[in-house]
């Protein structure tokens, strides 16, 4: 197998990691990964605590040079969800900058500390493992139940950034400014995988700031990736901050992805910068599947045409496939290609039920433009939320909320919000509505039990909720 970080191997002396004031070359990377690599042994799989830090790129590589599978934790992972996590997939090692603090849930678990100044002396990396051994297992809220682990072989993950090399004439002279965080695909695969296979730069600004992306960019930055949300606040923040306007403008690329960005963002941009940020269509289960070329035309509204070795067809609820690119017949999307994942793990029945076949079936539903462009214009299930490019369950947050002593019944909606694209919306029955529980109180229990990101922002008091003759909720008779 060629190597998944050909820069690494080669021991370049030019930048590749940079976090706040702390910067490692290639050569240096691959000498601090590959000192913990050694360490890694024979771990059946690690979690990493995936803080936004230089620790966590180091750690994930690390576990990438061993070929040991990583599990990125979400730092702010509330209690419940943490603990699935790790009965699920059973890490026996956790990965964590020296002065992190752990929750106790992990302390039965052996603790390696990444030290990023390490040196692996003379030694050769490890050989390369397999194609298909699962690199990545990362965690994906579904509609109902706990989150699903996927996972993601090597070939998915070098398949779909050579794909975004080829889309976005990406190279090693390309230096990403990166504000997400690091346990989902888009800020590790993309924002810090890739900027290390394309042996480039990435400057991770430890937190979203506009002030900070526009500092970055006009410093050194080619590149910015973002969760619609992030280009919201820069579009508002664009009047006033004419240093930003200044930064995007010189931009080689702007990107943007994990849920939809409205046009009225993208004119906004537009307008206050002479610049087009353009789109790409992926999901944790699939990498990436479509985007925007670099060397085509700006198509705001679109998420672009397939990837290299992506297939894309559109499905009608019957099973039949549509044949038309007529910008208005509407299908399911589903994808075929080395950039999918092999399977949601201990969940056999989860696997066979995503796919038809070859073909993965997302969930998204779209249009194809005459030129091939697809437009996503909604998704089957009611109870999937995306809210500032997370993606959320209602039935977790249910299941959590019917945890709490002052709610009777619950239901989750989401409902669109100019920051957020849809917010969360918690309708309750409390157990006594003399002293029903605050916004506050069940916003807090939430985040304490799932993750700050799965918070209700708002809570409805209600008698009842409306149900059919079987007793099931009607969620679409639920809305303010
Ligand atoms: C507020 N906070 C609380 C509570 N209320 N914490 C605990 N309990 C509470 N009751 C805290 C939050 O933790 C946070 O802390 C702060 O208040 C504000 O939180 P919030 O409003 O939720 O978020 P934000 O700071 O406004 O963040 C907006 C954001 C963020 C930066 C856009 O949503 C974000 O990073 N989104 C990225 C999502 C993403 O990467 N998605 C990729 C998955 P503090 O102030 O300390 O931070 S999708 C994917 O990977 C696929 C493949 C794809 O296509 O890309
Ligand atoms: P996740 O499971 O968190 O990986 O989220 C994947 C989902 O995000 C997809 O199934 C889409 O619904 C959504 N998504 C990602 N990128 C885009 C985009 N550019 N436009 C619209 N929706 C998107």
């Amino acid at each position: 197998m060629p190597p998944l970080f050909p820069a690494l191997t080669a021991g370049s002396a030019r930048p590749a990691l940079t976090f706040g004031d702390r910067s490692l070359s290639h050569a240096e990377l691959a000498a601090a990964a590959g000192a913990s690599a050694a360490l890694l042994g024979r771990a059946g799989r690690v979690a990493v605590w995936a803080t936004p830090t230089l620790e966590t790129a180091v750690g994930v590589v690390a576990a990438l040079l061993a070929g040991v599978p990583a599990v990125p934790l979400n730092p702010r992972t509330g209690e419940r969800e943490l603990a699935h996590i790790l009965s699920d997939s059973t890490p026996s090692l956790v990965l964590a900058a020296p002065g992190d603090e752990l929750p106790p849930v992990l302390d039965k678990l052996d603790r390696v500390n990444i030290d990023v100044r390490a040196t692996s002396g003379p030694l050769p990396l490890p050989e390369e493992p397999p194609a298909e051994a699962p690199a990545l297992i990362v965690y994906t809220s579904g509609t109902t139940g706990p989150p699903k682990g996927v996972v993601l072989p090597r070939r998915a993950i070098t398949s779909t950034l050579d794909a975004l090399a080829d889309a976005w004439e990406w190279t090693g002279d390309d230096v990403l400014v990166h504000s997400l965080p690091l346990f989902h695909v888009h800020g590790l695969i993309l924002g810090i995988l890739g900027p290390l296979r394309r042996g480039g730069a990435v400057h991770h600004l430890g937190r979203f700031e506009t002030a900070a992306v526009a500092r970055e960019l006009a410093a050194h930055g080619t590149m910015f990736f973002g969760v619609p949300t992030m280009y919201h606040r820069i579009a508002e923040a664009l009047s006033d901050e004419p240093a930003l306007a200044e930064a995007l403008s010189g931009a080689r690329l702007l990107v943007s992805g994990s849920a939809a960005l409205p046009v009225y963002d993208h004119e906004r941009i537009a307008a206050a910068t002479g610049r087009r940020v353009i789109e790409r269509y992926g999901m944790t289960e699939t990498l990436m599947n479509t985007s925007v070329r670099a060397d085509g035309e700006p198509r705001p509204g679109t998420v672009g045409v397939p990837l290299a070795r992506v297939k894309v067809r559109l499905v009608e609820e019957t099973g039949e496939e549509i044949t038309a690119y007529d910008g208005e017949s509407v299908g399911e999307i589903q994808v075929c290609g080395p950039n999918l994942f092999s399977e949601y793990l201990n969940r056999p029945d989860a696997t066979a039920a995503a796919f038809d076949g070859p073909w993965f079936r997302t969930g998204d539903m779209a249009t194809r433009d005459p030129d091939g462009a697809v437009r996503i214009v909604g998704r089957k299930a009611t109870d999937l939320i995306k809210s500032g490019g997370y993606k959320i369950g209602a039935g977790e947050i249910e299941n959590a909320l019917l945890d709490h002593p002052a709610v009777r019944e619950a239901a989750v909606t989401g409902e669109p919000d100019p920051d957020l694209g849809e917010r969360i919306v918690a309708w309750i029955v409390p157990s006594n509505m003399q002293s029903p529980p605050s916004v506050e109180e069940l916003a807090r229990h939430v985040a304490q039990q799932l993750a700050p990101h799965k918070r209700p922002r708002e809570v409805r008091l209600l008698d009842e909720l409306p149900r059919n003759d079987m007793g099931k909720i009607m969620k679409r008779a639920l809305h303010g």
